[in-house]
């Protein structure tokens, strides 16, 4: 059977998908996450770097305000203070005073001139302000060291200058972020690149580490902070040690969940296949009584499953595992066939009404007008009118489709009614696309009854509204003379329930007709004392 067998396969392809969605889900989301994270370690370090490098910057430019005060003094006078002051404050490589574009005065060289420019390694900036500071990659005093040049020009082309050291920069960034492998660089105006850490990041190509930069607001600072791939790898794993037997239970739980799914369904499925053949299943007929005809007027067929061990299943139960596992049509096809073999021994009067209950998924399918077509043709010879019973349990979906069949079918004077109605979603839909016969109201409006002058508003409602639509009306699950003769009252035709017959197996149906089935049935006052005291 290469079916059945396809069928198993894909049984385990579900199963190893529903284990896999845990796993895959888990390390797609800790890849965000671990990037998120690394993300945010990322901004944090370089708003650290950022408020480092604005504190140095506060420094120099506190330190140039003090140097005003040796505003118009003589180097010679001043060397020994700036000294004092160069060495005693944190960062400063030297500081100094500026005439024009020369150095006047410097901590770290006294009277010994030179330019700016020399100074810097590098021209000074045509900023066009009188303040300003950039990096250079070096100083004269120390060329292979970047530092942070810092110059307030006074309008007299007089100014002053302070150096800060990078070193300190450098040391702080690895501070901060060497253990990790985090390359960090700094920039002051654009100019040298004050840098740390490996510079040999190479790219990995499955996962590029991005640089991040901030700017800062109050100076003109840039930083930028570069996080390896290997940094994004740590923290995926880590994210992963914590998620993964989290991911695994799930896998398995999911795993297990669909295999009994699974399961269940095949087992549902097979074993509806192999009762319809072993001939487990036989129809019931619960006959329906008619207030006109004062005597049965049709049966409703309803099917019973027996296990070879005597054990019944419930029809709610396999109706709708059948409808659920695409067996409805097979058992409905079979229901059929067992109804023609039943039939050929009943002698009944034409026009006896035999229901059937149809499921939406054999009125969409392509052999339903065949299938009852070919079931008419088997019990012709009875006359017998033919109801298809609509349930509403599932939705009947291509309404057109199923209409248009409806009415060639009841064009070969077959019945439509509706079943249940009222307990379904579409109720009133129903009535507007499908050719109708009947209504089959629920038992639970019938049941609501509570004496013959008690109102019952909903199910008064919906005879009137079969009345309107000019529908006859049948009630189900008719239990007690009160409620058969509520319906009576009202002008309910059709009457179905245990007050009048309960479902009967074929033989039993055929003594009850040949005893009953003629019969009025009286409402006689002793049957219920309470019509008087109500
Ligand atoms: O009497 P009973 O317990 O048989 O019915 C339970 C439910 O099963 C009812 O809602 C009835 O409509 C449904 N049912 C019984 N027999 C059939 C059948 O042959 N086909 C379908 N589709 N439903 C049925
Ligand atoms: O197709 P439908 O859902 O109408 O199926 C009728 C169901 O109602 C069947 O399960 C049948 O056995 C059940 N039934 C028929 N008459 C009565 C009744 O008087 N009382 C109760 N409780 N159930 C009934
Ligand atoms: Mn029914």
């Amino acid at each position: 059977m290469p079916l059945k067998k396809r069928h198993h396969d894909f049984g385990w392809l579900l199963i190893v998908c529903a284990g896999l969605l845990p796993l895959v889900l888990g390390i797609l989301c800790t890849a965000i996450e671990a990037r998120h994270t690394v993300h945010q370690q990322q901004i944090s370090t370089a708003n650290t770097l950022l408020t480092q490098a604005e504190k140095m910057s506060d420094n120099a430019w506190d330190m140039i305000t003090e140097l005003r005060q040796y505003h118009y003094q003589p180097c010679a006078q001043i060397e020994d203070q700036l000294q004092r002051a160069g060495t005693l404050n944190p960062y400063f490589r030297s500081i100094g005073m500026l005439k024009g574009g020369d150095i006047s005065c410097s901590s770290a060289f006294g009277l010994k001139h030179g330019t700016l420019t020399e100074m810097m390694l590098q021209p000074p900036p045509t900023t066009g302000k009188a303040w300003w500071s950039i990096s250079v990659r070096g100083t004269y005093g120390v060329q292979n060291r970047p530092a942070v040049v810092f110059v307030r020009q006074l309008p007299d082309t007089s100014g002053f200058w302070a150096v800060i050291d990078g070193q300190y920069l450098m040391d702080f960034m690895n501070a901060i972020g060497g253990s990790r492998g985090y390359q960090m660089s700094l920039q002051f105006s654009g100019g040298a690149v004050i840098a740390s850490g490996q510079n040999d990041m190479r790219p990995k190509l499955y996962m590029k580490s991005e640089a991040f930069q901030a700017d800062s607001s109050r100076y003109p600072i840039t930083v930028s902070v570069t996080v390896p791939a290997s940094e994004l790898l740590k923290a995926w794993r880590q994210a992963l040690f914590i998620f993964l037997p989290m991911a695994a239970i799930f896998s398995i739980l999911l795993m297990i969940l669909t295999a009994n799914w699974l399961r269940r369904r095949i087992s549902w499925h097979d074993e509806i296949g192999r009762a319809i053949r072993a001939r487990q299943f036989s129809v019931h007929y619960q006959p329906v009584y008619s207030n006109t005809l004062h005597a049965c007027a049709g049966a409703e067929a309803l099917l019973r499953w027996q296990r070879p061990n005597g054990d019944m299943i419930r029809p709610d139960i396999f109706i709708s595992a059948a409808e659920a596992e695409g067996m409805i049509v097979p058992l409905t096809q079979h229901l059929l066939e067992l109804m023609a073999e039943d039939i050929q021994d009943w002698q009944v009067e034409p026009g006896f009404h035999i229901g059937l209950n149809l499921a939406a998924e054999h009125l969409q399918h392509a052999d339903f007008v065949t299938d009852i077509e070919l079931f008419a043709e088997r019990i012709k010879d009875k006359q017998m009118c033919i109801t298809l019973e609509l349930t509403e349990r599932s939705l009947i979906e291509d309404g057109e489709m199923v209409a248009r069949k409806l009415r060639h079918l009841r064009a070969q004077g077959m019945k439509v009614a509706i079943d249940d109605f009222g307990t379904g979603h579409c109720s009133l839909t129903y009535l507007l696309t499908f050719p109708l016969d009947y209504l089959k109201i629920d038992r639970g409006f019938i049941n609501a009854i509570e004496g013959l002058d008690v109102e019952t508003p909903v199910l008064d409602a919906i005879i009137n509204l079969c009345h309107k639509l000019e529908l006859d009306v049948l009630g189900e699950g008719v239990e007690t003379a009160t409620q058969f003769e509520y319906l009576r009252q009202r002008g309910v035709i059709f009457i179905q329930g245990y007050y009048y017959a309960r479902p009967l197996d074929n033989d039993r149906l055929r003594a009850w007709l040949s005893e009953q089935g003629h019969k009025p049935l009286l409402v006689e006052e002793h049957h219920e004392p309470e019509l008087h005291h109500s």
